[in-house]
C-alpha cells in the first residue's frame, strides 16, 4: 500500500515524459550512448548508468558515454549493470543526463550536433536536442530518471536502486540540501524498498564518509587557508597549481571543496577557485540562504543554480582571485544595503 502511494506521487510529473517514452520505446532507437557529463559526480554516475541499464532492460544496446573516468567508488554499483563498453557498437542514439551545457560533453566529443535527447534538473539547460525534458524542481537528475522508469514500466530492482540512490543522495548532500523535497524522499524510500538498509549505509559511507589520506590532507588545507571577507560572510580559498601539486596529484580530491570555505557558523558562501590541468581555473560557489551563486558566477562567466554554481576562467591566478573576492564582496554589499545578509 505505502508502495503504491510513493509509486502515484512520483508518477505526478510523468505526464511531461509521454513524447520521450514514445521515441525510446520506438524499435529504430536503438544504439544509443547515454551520456555523462565530464568529471562524473555521483548524480550523473548514477543516472547514466542507471538509464542505460533501463535501456537494457527494454532490449536494447546501450552505453555509458563519459570523457572522464568514473572513481573506483563507484564500482560496486556499476559492475552489477554489466553494461557493454561503448567501444562494442558504433552509436546512432544519444542521451545527455544531468548535462547542463554542451562544454561538460566534454572536449573533441563528435557526436555535439547529433544529441536526440536530454533529461536535466538544471533552470538554463542550453543543450540543443531534438527532444528534451528539464525539471529544475527535481533536487537530481536521478529523480527524473526514476520517474522515466515508471513511465517505461521498467522493473525496479536493487542494481538499478543502488544507482538512482547514489544520484538523488549525491545532488542532495545525503539529503541535507534545500534542493531535498518530499518528492525526493518519497523516491528514496520506494528505492529503499528494493535492497537492504544494509546496503544503502554502505553507500552512504562511501559517499559521504570515507576519505583517502590525500582528500583529508586537501580538506585541512581549505580549511586552515580560507580567507574571510565582509565580517567572515564569505570565505575564500585558492589553490595554485603548485600548492595543489603539493597536496596531492589526484584531481578528484579537490572537488566539492566550496562547502568547506563555508563551514564557519558566520559565512554564508564559500568560494573556491583552483588551477586544472590544462592551465584553466576552476570557481565553485556554495551558500547557505541568501548568495544567489547562480548569478555571481554568471559575472564571471559561469552559472548554475541558486546555492551552487561555478565557472571555468582563463587567465592570471592572483588578478582573478581579487575579481572574483570584489565580485562578492559588491554582491554581499548588496544585499546588506537590501537588509538580507
Ligand atoms: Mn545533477
Amino acid at each position: 500500500m505505502k508502495m503504491i502511494m510513493h509509486k502515484q506521487a512520483l508518477l505526478t510529473r510523468a505526464e511531461a515524459f509521454a513524447p520521450l517514452a514514445q521515441t525510446i520505446l520506438s524499435p529504430d532507437f536503438d544504439n544509443i550512448w547515454v551520456i555523462a557529463h565530464c568529471r562524473p559526480d555521483e548524480d550523473c554516475t548514477g543516472s547514466s548508468h542507471g538509464l542505460a541499464y533501463m535501456l537494457k532492460k527494454l532490449g536494447k544496446n546501450a552505453a555509458v558515454y563519459c570523457a572522464d573516468a568514473f572513481e573506483a567508488k563507484y564500482d560496486s554499483i556499476l559492475s552489477p549493470l554489466n553494461l557493454p563498453n561503448r567501444d562494442n557498437f558504433a552509436p546512432c542514439h544519444f542521451i545527455a543526463v544531468d548535462i547542463a551545457s554542451t562544454e561538460l560533453l566534454g572536449k573533441n566529443f563528435p557526436y555535439t550536433d547529433s544529441i536526440d535527447m536530454v533529461f536535466d534538473h538544471h533552470l538554463k539547460n542550453t543543450v540543443e536536442a531534438k527532444q528534451k525534458l528539464v525539471i529544475s524542481d527535481a533536487a537530481a537528475c536521478g529523480e527524473i530518471i526514476l520517474t522515466l522508469g515508471l513511465v517505461l514500466h521498467i522493473e525496479m530492482d536493487a542494481p538499478l536502486a543502488h544507482c538512482l540512490y547514489t544520484a538523488i543522495a549525491g545532488d542532495t548532500g545525503c539529503f541535507r540540501f534545500s534542493n531535498t523535497t518530499h518528492l525526493t524522499h518519497l523516491a528514496a524510500a520506494y528505492l529503499y524498498s528494493y535492497s537492504d538498509p544494509e546496503s544503502f549505509a554502505r553507500l552512504n559511507r562511501i559517499y559521504f564518509e570515507e576519505k583517502t589520506k590525500s582528500r583529508l590532507r586537501v580538506e585541512g588545507y581549505v580549511l586552515t587557508h580560507t580567507g574571510y571577507y565582509k565580517d567572515g560572510k564569505i570565505g575564500f580559498v585558492g589553490l595554485t597549481k603548485e600548492e595543489k601539486d603539493a597536496l596531492t596529484s589526484r584531481e578528484s580530491d579537490f572537488d566539492q571543496l566550496a562547502n568547506l570555505a563555508k563551514q564557519c557558523s558566520d559565512t554564508e558562501v564559500g568560494i573556491v577557485l583552483h588551477t586544472l590541468a590544462d592551465g584553466s581555473h576552476k570557481l565553485s560557489a556554495r551558500s547557505n540562504s541568501y548568495f544567489d551563486c547562480a548569478s555571481f558566477c554568471a559575472r564571471l562567466g559561469g552559472g548554475g543554480h541558486f546555492k551552487a554554481a561555478g565557472s571555468t576562467l582563463w587567465g592570471e591566478f592572483s588578478f582573478l582571485k581579487n575579481q572574483i573576492i570584489d565580485t562578492a564582496v559588491e554582491l554581499m554589499e548588496k544585499y546588506q544595503r537590501d537588509g538580507i545578509a
